[in-house]
């Protein structure tokens, strides 16, 4: 069984890939969606270590991978900024989708994410833009939609299992972002209309600089665990560029 399959696969390289998962005329109209929405997009620069951290610490040699500040830069359109009945948002709610996510990952059931921002993302990359090595924070998994590739660069690049729940193995992650590691990278294909599922929390992984004039432009999902999820302000501030209310 297909499900099955890709379970397995997921399970086995941290990643799984389902190519032409959006037909194409709902493909070019969330294309066009991100485009008219771009002018409110969040432009999201940060300089941040693989722990979306901001600040290293200072107890720690200058090398130590808490203290490698690296560059990031995308723009990105929150859920309250993307049209209802873009293909993205029918997609996300779309109760098969649910399912088969749910039983690709093992987590069954799923439930939507009900913050204002984060269920649903469109994220894009205009030349130079780029995601630094992260690890992603709380999510077990990560869903995108591929909706328009770049030219050139914007690569998934990813590397398997880095660290473990019980061991960070700063030494290896350290040669990973000092390039060290070559043969240790995934590049996961990614045509436009491609579906990615990753476990993204113990596998450091990026998105190399885009070049060219065509914008890559990303779906992003969030499906929760528990009912009723929304968003920590302070993450949204940083990542939306919204205003935290007053305490
Ligand atoms: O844009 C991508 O391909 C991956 C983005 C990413 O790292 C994430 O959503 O956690
Ligand atoms: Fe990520």
């Amino acid at each position: 069984m297909l499900v099955a399959r890709l379970k397995r696969e997921l399970d086995e390289n941290q990643y799984v890939s389902l190519p032409d998962f959006i037909r194409p005329e709902a493909r070019e109209r969330a294309v066009q969606d991100a485009i008219e929405a771009l002018p409110n997009a969040h432009q999201n620069s940060s300089n941040r270590n693989c722990y979306l951290q901001r600040q290293g610490d200072p107890s720690l040699p200058a090398d130590h991978p808490r203290n490698m500040m690296l560059e990031a830069s995308t723009r990105m359109l929150a859920y309250d900024r993307i049209p209802d009945d873009c293909p993205v948002k029918t997609l996300y709610h779309w109760e098969p989708v649910r399912r088969m996510v749910a039983e690709i990952v093992g987590t069954d059931p799923l439930y939507d994410n009900e913050d204002p921002c984060q269920p649903v993302n469109l994220v894009c990359y205009r030349t130079g833009d780029q995601s630094a090595w992260h690890f992603d924070s709380t999510n077990a998994f990560t869903m995108t939609l591929m909706l328009q590739a770049s030219e050139q660069g914007g690569e998934f690049e990813m590397v398997p299992d880095t660290r473990s729940d019980e061991d960070q193995n700063y030494d290896y992650v350290r040669r990973v972002l000092q390039g060290e590691c070559p043969q240790d990278v995934v590049s996961v294909a990614r045509s436009a209309g491609a579906l990615c599922i990753f476990r993204g929390c113990n596998s450091v992984h990026r998105v190399s600089p885009v070049e060219g004039k065509t914008m890559r432009i990303m779906g992003v999902f969030v499906y929760e665990r528990e009912p009723g999820v929304i968003g920590d302000p302070e993450v949204n501030a940083t990542i939306y560029g919204r205003d935290v209310a007053p305490a």
